[in-house]
C-alpha cells in the first residue's frame, strides 16, 4: 500500500448492536475497493475482520479489527468493533482513536440496546457520527420506522442525506442521494435519474437537508434565511461543518450483505468526516502542564497504544495511533507511561490478520509494531526529549467474577502467565489471587466475556481451566471473651513432646490482631511465646468455624506448663493451635460478610422490578434519584447476594441497566445465613476427607 499523509486519512469506527452487519459492511467495502476478489461471509468464517478462531466459531466479532481500504486517494482505516455488550471495552478503545463513527442500525430490528450504547459513547468521545440504516434488503425492512426508533432511543437530531430506492427483499435496489439528487443502484458506482415516483419525497427531504447544512456556517445560514439559494459547494461545506461539530447525525441507507449503497457512503466518509488534521488538537500532559498536539508530521512524535494482542505464535502486537509526528521502522521510541525505551522493528499496517510492512507512518495514521517488551494498552509512546502523556479513557468496572482453577497438574504452572497475557489484551478483563478464600478470581463484563477468555486460554495458550462461582470472602470473629487450656503430650518412646497452654480470647474492636503474654511467675518461658503465636496465627489464617480468616481478636497467654526435657517449640505450637480453637468456640464466634455499596442505573420503567428484586437480596436501599432521565438506586447489599447480578440486571432490564459496586464494610452475617455457610464448609471438609 502506498503511504498516505494526514489529510488523506480517515479513522472511522463501526459501532452498533450485535448483528447489525458491521463486519459484513467492512467486507463489502473491501471487496468494492478491490482489497479482495471475493466477498467473505460470516457463515463461512471467511471475512477479513472476524479472523480469530473464536469469532469464526461463534459467528460474531469479539475484538476490534482494523481494515484499511483505499478510496478516492484516501486511506480509510475502518475499525470494526464487536456489538455484544460484554465486549464494550473493545468499542471504547476503538472510539478513543477514531475521528468519526458509523452507527449501523438493522432496518428490521430498529434501534436496540447496543445502538443506544454506541450513540452514548460516540457522544462521550465527541465524535461526528453517521447513522446507517443497514440490511435494507431484509424482508420487512422499513426505513422510516427504523428512523423513528432511533429518534426515540436518543436525543440526537437526525437528517436524511439519502433515501432508499425501494425497501425489503429484492425491492431494495439502491439509494437516492439528496446532495447530488441522483439515484445510485447496486453498489452505486453509476448515477442515474431519480425515478419519477420518488422525486417529490426526495425534494422534500432535500429541503430539510439544505436547512440543516446552512446551520453549519453563520454566513450560509444568513444567506439561507434571506431566501437565497445555496450552491452545491456551499451545501456540502455547511453539511461537513455541521456534521463535524456534531450538530446532527446524517442518515444513510445500505445493505452491506447485498453490496448496495457502498459508493455514496464511502464518498460521504471521505467528504464529511474530518481527517486527523481537521479535528481539534489532542490534549496531552507535558512536563509544563497541558499541551495541545496538532496532528502534523512536523510535530514531536506522540502515539497512543489502543490495542495489544498476545499470541503464542505471532507474539505480542502493539497497535498505536499517531497524534503528532511520524513513526519510522527500526528506531527507538520512549514509553512515557512505563518510563522506558522500546526498540521498534518493522512497523506494519494491519488488515485483519495480515501485516503490511511500512517504512514510515504519518501523523494521524493507525499502525502496529511487534514484540515490544514493556508496552501495554493505554501507554503513550513519544520522543524522549519531548515526553508527554495522552489520556486513557474510563472503562466500565468489570463486575462479573468467577473462580478459576487448573484442570490438571500440567495446567497449574501455566495458570498465572496465561491469565496475565489474556488480561494484557483486554482492558475490561482482570485477575487476582483472593487471599481470604485462596481462589484465583477472573473478572470480566459477563458470562460470554469470561467464556471467551477461558476458550482462548485453551486454544491459544493450551491452558485448560475450570470455573466455579467464587466464594464470598467471609471473615470469622468473636462476640465475647472465651478461655481454654490444652496439653499436648507425646512421651512414649524416643524424644518426647510436652506443652500446655492456657489462652483467653477477646473481641478487639479496633485492630485485627493482638497477642500478649500474661504468664505470671514463669510457668511458660517467654522463649516459647513465638511458637505459641505461630500456632495461633496458623489457625487464624484458616478459620475455625467455616474456614475463613479470623480477625479483630486479642489473644492472651494466661498460663501453662512446661517440661524440663520434653518441652520444645513445636509442642507449644501444636498446643496453642488446639487451645485457640477451643477458646474461639467458647467466645460466641460469628461470621462477618462484605457489604457492598451498589449504584444501579436503569430506565424508569424498570425501577419497580429492580426494587422488588433488591427486596429479596437483604438490601438496604439508601436513595433514589434521576440522572439524565434514568433512575438511579443506591443501596447497601451483601456481596453474597450480588454474585450473579450482572446477568440478573441484564434480564430485568433487557440489557439497559448498569451498575457499579464497591466494598463498603463488613457486617455480622444473620444467623440463618451463617448456618448455611457453616454447613457448606462441613460438607466440603467431609468431601475432602473422602478423597
Ligand atoms: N440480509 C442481510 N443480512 C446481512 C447484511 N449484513 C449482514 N447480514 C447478516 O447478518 C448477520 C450479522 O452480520 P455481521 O456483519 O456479523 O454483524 P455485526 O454487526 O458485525 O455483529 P457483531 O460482530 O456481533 O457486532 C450475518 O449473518 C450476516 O450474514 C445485509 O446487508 N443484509
Ligand atoms: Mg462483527
Amino acid at each position: 500500500m502506498k503511504e498516505y499523509t494526514t489529510e488523506n486519512i480517515r479513522n472511522v469506527v463501526l459501532a452498533s448492536h450485535s448483528s447489525s452487519g458491521k463486519t459484513v459492511l467492512v467486507e463489502a467495502f473491501a471487496h468494492f475497493t478491490s482489497v479482495t476478489t471475493r466477498l467473505g461471509k460470516i457463515q463461512d468464517g471467511s471475512t477479513i475482520a472476524d479472523f480469530e478462531e473464536e469469532e469464526v466459531r461463534r459467528g460474531i466479532s469479539l475484538s476490534t479489527a482494523v481494515v484499511p481500504i483505499e478510496y478516492k486517494n484516501c486511506k480509510i482505516n475502518i475499525l470494526d468493533t464487536p456489538g455484544y455488550t460484554d465486549f464494550v471495552g473493545e468499542m471504547i478503545s476503538a472510539m478513543r482513536v477514531a475521528d468519526g463513527v458509523l452507527i449501523l442500525v438493522d432496518a428490521v430490528a430498529g434501534a436496540e440496546v447496543g445502538t443506544e450504547v454506541a450513540i452514548n459513547y460516540a457522544e462521550k468521545f465527541n465524535l461526528p457520527r453517521f447513522i446507517v440504516v443497514n440490511k435494507m434488503d431484509r424482508e420487512n425492512a422499513n426505513f422510516y420506522k427504523t428512523i423513528e426508533t432511533i429518534a426515540e432511543a436518543s436525543q440526537m437530531r437526525l437528517i436524511n442525506v439519502q433515501l432508499p430506492l425501494g425497501e425489503g427483499g429484492q425491492a431494495f435496489k439502491g439509494v437516492i442521494d439528496l446532495l447530488t439528487m441522483k439515484a445510485y443502484r447496486g453498489d452505486g458506482k453509476q448515477a442515474s435519474e431519480i425515478p419519477a415516483g420518488l422525486v417529490d419525497d426526495a425534494e422534500t427531504a432535500r429541503m430539510a437537508l439544505i436547512e440543516a447544512a446552512a446551520e453549519g456556517e453563520d454566513a450560509l445560514l444568513e444567506k439561507y434565511l434571506e431566501g437565497a439559494e445555496l450552491s452545491a459547494e456551499e451545501i456540502a461545506r455547511g453539511l461537513r461543518k455541521a456534521v463535524q461539530a456534531g450538530a446532527f447525525a446524517p442518515v444513510f441507507v445500505a445493505a452491506g450483505g447485498a453490496e448496495i449503497g457502498l459508493a455514496p457512503l464511502l464518498d460521504s466518509i471521505v467528504g464529511l468526516f474530518p481527517s486527523p488534521a481537521d479535528v481539534p488538537p489532542a490534549k496531552a500532559d507535558g512536563s509544563n502542564g497541558e499541551e495541545e498536539l496538532r496532528c502534523s508530521d512536523s510535530g514531536p512524535m506522540a502515539a497512543y497504544v489502543w490495542k495489544t494482542t498476545a499470541d503464542p505464535f505471532v507474539g505480542k502486537i502493539t497497535y498505536f495511533r499517531i497524534y503528532s509526528g511520524v513513526v519510522n521502522s527500526d528506531t527507538k521510541v520512549w514509553n512515557q507511561t512505563k518510563k522506558t525505551e522500546e526498540r521498534f522493528g518493522t512497523i506494519s499496517l494491519i488488515r485483519g490478520k495480515d501485516q503490511i510492512p511500512m517504512k514510515n507512518i504519518h501523523s494521524g495514521d493507525i499502525a502496529a509494531v511487534p514484540k515490544l517488551s514493556a508496552t501495554a494498552t493505554g501507554d503513550t509512546l513519544c520522543d524522549r526529549s519531548h515526553a508527554i502523556s495522552l489520556f486513557v479513557p474510563d472503562y466500565p468496572n468489570a463486575l462479573y467474577r468467577v473462580a478459576v482453577s487448573p484442570k490438571t497438574q500440567a495446567d497449574a504452572g501455566k495458570l498465572s502467565p496465561t491469565l496475565t497475557r489474556l488480561c494484557e489484551e483486554d482492558m475490561t478483563l482482570s485477575w487476582n489471587q483472593e487471599q481470604s478464600t485462596n481462589q484465583t478470581i477472573l473478572k470480566g463484563m459477563g458470562d460470554q466475556h469470561i467464556d471467551v477468555a477461558i476458550r482462548k486460554a485453551e486454544t491459544k495458550f493450551q491452558t485448560n481451566l475450570l470455573t466455579i462461582e467464587p466464594k464470598v470472602p467471609y471473615l470469622e470473629t468473636i462476640n465475647k471473651i472465651g478461655q481454654a487450656q490444652y496439653r499436648h503430650k507425646k512421651q512414649s518412646g524416643g524424644s518426647g513432646q510436652f506443652g500446655e497452654v492456657h489462652l483467653r480470647v477477646e473481641p478487639l474492636p479496633e485492630g485485627d490482631f493482638e497477642f500478649v503474654n500474661e504468664v505470671f511467675g514463669g510457668a511458660v518461658s517467654s522463649s516459647y511465646m513465638p511458637a505459641i503465636e505461630k500456632g495461633v496465627r496458623s489457625v487464624m489464617k484458616n478459620g475455625v468455624i467455616a474456614g475463613y480468616p479470623v480477625i479483630k481478636i486479642k489473644v492472651a497467654v494466661t498460663d501453662g506448663k512446661e517440661h524440663p526435657v520434653d518441652s520444645k517449640p513445636v509442642a507449644f505450637e501444636i498446643a496453642a493451635r488446639e487451645c485457640f480453637k477451643l477458646a474461639f468456640k467458647e467466645a460466641k464466634p460469628v461470621l462477618m460478610e462484605p457489604i457492598m455499596n451498589v449504584r444501579i442505573t436503569v430506565p424508569e420503567a424498570n425501577m419497580g422490578d429492580v426494587l422488588g428484586d433488591l427486596n429479596t437480596k437483604r438490601a438496604k436501599v439508601q436513595g433514589m434519584d434521576t440522572d439524565h432521565g434514568r433512575s438511579v438506586v443506591t443501596a447497601q447489599v451483601p456481596m453474597a447476594e450480588m454474585q450473579k447480578y450482572t446477568a440478573e440486571l441484564r434480564s430485568i432490564t433487557g440489557g439497559r441497566g448498569i451498575f457499579a459496586m464497591e466494598l463498603s464494610h463488613y457486617e455480622v452475617v444473620p444467623n440463618n445465613v451463617a448456618q448455611e455457610v457453616v454447613a457448606a464448609r462441613q460438607k466440603e471438609l467431609e468431601a475432602r476427607k473422602e478423597e
